[in-house]
């Protein structure tokens, strides 16, 4: 036996080439290879897409060598590891930034220049996986990015929605939504795990069973879905770990409707079937309308389960009992989404696995971790009692008998002060009985953690200021990041080329603290002259691709203005675009002398806004009204265009970035939890202009408020302002931009008649009114700069020198060490 196992072990290994290799013939052959075998063209014959195709197959393969050699060296260290959960990941396309992170764009580059293709153009034929809204879903990609970077034992884990984020199209100046079919054209970024599957329950009822002479619960559920895995492999830069963001899919399960299919009614049994799949099929755009909806608790157990199983599993594999299972787990909630892990984990814990209440309670005392998105009480998740009772009973009695322990113990810290009592408890008594998932979470994790300083803070004194007094060890923070890698060396290679030379060295691209080495050259008219030539190159490819997509021709030398991000009454395109008119209204009546001296502007904005969101939907409207009259005034030229870039996502912000010089981050004070296209853009040498909210107050802190065009009421300011209403005196032009709006000066008069309301005197929420003039003044602080062209190019290069703070790789090596309590667990080359 042994000596034949040892026999077919040496001539497999005699059999391999061991690793892959890069070289330039080794490429092309894969690259080929992959065409006529997996993409079955012939190799004589084939078109961009198909190279691109066949590209990405010989990357895949290399991926997986380097994936599965961390599996198993993470395996055999058996260290703790960080299991990240989270609804919503916006990865974007993954070409450029897999060959980049392996080591080899160079030679990829160089092979397919042979072959006569170009890497560039084959990567365009990549689609986004965009399956997430916003900043929370991109903020998971670049954390992925950095956990495998620095060497972290960590797993994602989400759902893999058929559909992403939907697609926007514009009609007529209106948003509308089409579905995201991203998976028709194949996802070589996947690897479909058809054995790893698990059975997921709902439904059913709970019964009493005997146990050892007393009772115990046990749920007896009424329908089961499959749940298969998706594995995307993460690589890391400048090392060979590559870990795994595990993606469920839900397929119908063996064990479904079996008896039907005796009723003689076959066909229906299958066509019922496959209703199974939609628990994975559309993400839900961000909206809170949608709250109470019975697929979207769901998608969030289904997709809880599956991981909690995988996870457990995993544990089980190298260990015989529960004992160590804190010492090795760690639990991450991406928001509240994922806040029923708390309850299945006890589930698990104790009607499965038979662990005793209070031990599984201290057990998920110390592995749940969790980070909130948002600054409103208004947006945080409710499930109604109903709805989780029908779908989960068990989780429900569980969630029922955590609170009571809870609540008794809060007695007996804060008394009988019932008001306190009833805003703590995780059950809210209203008109519709629900669960407080925040709660939930708060009282089950050992770290809450906010998204930056000024975020943690409104935590501490509104949002969460009961818990935060019980409880002041809990709350802390870690200002959100993004990663260098994408933001830099992918979007912006001639900007990353630039900065590598004037630094000597590429290091700051795993230790992005030496961006901080640019400062001392930022008065050398040498750099001065190839940094104004990069983002020259840029401008133009942005203006190319505007061309394109809506026919406006821009000039290069106008300076472009961007605000790209979603689209939401707090975060202000409204105070955007009523800017934009008064710049027109003021050409418009200038001296025809005087517009020579007018500073030429390209206005770009891109978001989408939630399908069921009115007022945003009618803000992109307002937006191609006015584009609509600018554009095409012949007083006007080039002095002012707006540009609506339509279907904004990850690789139209890779574009829109490294063309911006200037960018608005112009949020109400106290609204924007973090913000993360602000760190981005600065990055890329974009000056601020921003309202000192959210991540912004610590820009500030960075590149100093000089560099930066700074406006508006200040935080502390807002409440008071809100409640004055009318108190305070709205200046004329205000008054005058919209009364244009309202006049029907653009058109659809009758629609923007609500947009206009809510920015009337009284019932401007958002205070657009009030920071109206101050926001004008900071305009006319970057025109001015702007035509001081040194000044200008010397605050884009501090903005990037100073941009090191906002690396991801900062934020993860502090939830690692401060949160998580792991350790990099580096796999040898
Ligand atoms: C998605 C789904 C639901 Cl149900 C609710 C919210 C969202 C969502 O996309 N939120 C989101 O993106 N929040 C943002 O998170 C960023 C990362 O922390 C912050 O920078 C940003 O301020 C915040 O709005």
């Amino acid at each position: 036996g042994g000596g034949e196992a040892r026999v077919r072990v040496e001539r497999m290994f005699g059999l391999m080439d061991r690793f892959l290799t890069s070289d330039l013939i080794s490429l092309q052959k894969d690259i080929l290879d992959h065409v006529e075998y997996t993409v079955a063209r012939s190799r004589f014959s084939f078109d961009d897409f198909e190279a691109y195709q066949a590209l990405a197959h010989s990357v895949r393969d290399r991926l997986i060598e380097r994936w599965h050699d961390t599996q198993i060296h993470f395996k055999r260290k058996d260290p703790k590891r960080i299991y990240f959960l989270s609804l919503e990941f916006l990865m974007g396309r993954s070409l450029s930034n897999s060959v980049i992170n392996l080591g080899i764009r160079d030679q990829y580059g160089d092979a397919l220049n042979e072959l006569g293709f170009e890497f560039e153009v084959l990567a365009e034929q990549e689609g986004d996986a965009a399956l997430g809204n916003g900043g929370l879903a991109r903020l998971s990609a670049c954390q992925m990015d950095s956990l495998a970077t620095l060497d972290y034992p960590a797993w994602g884990y989400g759902l893999r929605y058929q559909y992403g984020l939907f697609r926007q199209v514009i009609l007529d100046g209106y948003q509308h939504e089409q579905p995201d079919y991203w998976l028709n054209f194949g996802n070589p970024w996947e690897i479909e795990r058809v054995h790893v599957t698990y059975p997921v329950k709902f439904y059913g009822t709970v019964e009493d069973e005997n146990f050892n002479g007393g009772k115990r619960k046990v749920w007896v559920p009424g329908e089961t879905v499959e749940a298969v895995a998706y594995d995307n492999p993460i690589p890391g830069y400048g090392t060979r770990n590559t870990i795994t963001l595990r993606l469920w899919a839900a397929k119908p399960s063996d064990q479904m409707d079996m008896e039907s299919y005796n009723t003689g009614d076959y066909i229906n049994a299958v066509v019922n079937r496959q209703r199974a799949e939609t628990i994975s099929s559309v993400l839900y755009p961000d909206d809170r309308s949608y709250q109470g909806k019975e697929l979207r608790l769901k998608q969030q157990y289904f997709f809880v389960s599956a991981s909690l199983q995988d996870i457990i599993r995993r544990f089980k594999d190298s260990h015989s009992n529960f004992d160590d299972f804190p010492e090795k787990v760690a639990l991450q909630l991406n928001d509240t989404h994922p806040s029923l892990a708390i309850a299945e984990v006890m589930r698990v814990l104790v009607d499965e696995e038979h662990l005793d209440w209070n031990k599984a309670w201290d057990f998920v005392c110390k592995i749940f971790t969790f980070t909130t998105h948002t600054v409103l009480p208004e947006g945080l998740e409710k499930v109604p009692v109903d709805l989780l009772e029908s779908l989960l009973p068990r989780h429900l009695q569980i969630i029922y008998d955590i609170n009571f322990d809870y609540i008794e113990e809060l007695k007996k810290r804060i008394g009988l002060d019932y008001d306190r009592l009833s805003r703590m408890s995780i059950v809210e008594d209203g008109a519709v009985k629900s669960i407080r998932m925040a709660n939930l979470a708060i009282v089950c994790s050992h770290t809450v953690n906010g998204v930056s300083r000024v975020h943690s803070k409104l935590l501490k004194t509104r949002v969460f200021k009961d818990f935060y007094e019980l409880w002041p060890h809990k709350f802390h923070y870690k200002t959100n990041g993004v990663t260098q890698r994408r933001w830099i060396v992918v979007s912006n290679p001639s900007l990353s080329a630039l900065i590598s030379k004037w630094l000597g060295t590429e290091a700051w691209i795993r230790d992005v603290d030496l961006l901080a080495g640019l400062q001392e050259h930022a008065a050398n008219a040498d750099l001065h002259e190839e940094w104004k030539t990069v983002r020259k190159v840029n401008k133009m490819r942005l203006a190319e691709y505007i061309e394109a997509m809506s026919g406006i021709k821009v000039s290069v030398n106008a300076m472009f203005d961007v605000q790209i991000k979603r689209i939401h009454e707090y975060k202000r395109q409204l105070l955007n675009i009523l800017g934009i008119i008064h710049r027109y209204d003021c050409i418009k009546n200038m001296e025809k002398s005087d517009r020579r001296k007018v500073v030429p502007r390209v206005c770009i904005i891109g978001g989408k806004a939630a399908p069921g969101y009115e007022v945003a939907k009618k803000i992109i409207k307002l937006c191609h009204a006015v584009a609509e009259k600018v554009n095409n005034d012949p007083d006007v030229g080039d002095l002012l265009k707006l540009v609506f870039i339509p279907d904004y996502n990850v690789s139209v912000a890779e574009l829109v970035i490294p063309g911006a010089d200037l960018s608005q981050h112009i949020s109400t004070a106290g609204n924007e939890a973090s913000g993360t296209g602000s760190m981005k853009l600065l990055m890329n040498g974009s000056l601020l202009l921003a309202t000192e909210d959210g991540s912004t107050v610590e820009i500030i802190e960075e590149i100093g408020a000089d560099n930066m065009f700074l406006f508006g009421a200040k935080m502390h300011e807002v409440p008071a302002l809100r409640e004055k209403g009318s108190a305070f005196k709205v200046p004329l032009q205000f008054a005058r931009v919209v009364r244009m709006v309202r006049d029907g000066y653009f058109g659809f008069q009758d629609y923007f008649e609500s947009l206009c309301d809510k920015v009337e005197v009284g019932n401007d929420f958002y205070l657009l009114g009030y920071d109206f003039q101050s926001y004008l003044e900071a305009q006319a602080a970057a025109d001015k700069t702007f035509v001081d062209q040194e000044k200008w190019t010397r605050m884009s290069i501090l903005s990037t020198a100073g941009s090191g703070r906002f690396s991801s790789d900062r934020t993860i090596e502090e939830y690692a060490e401060k949160t998580w309590g792991i350790e990099p667990c580096r796999c040898p080359f």
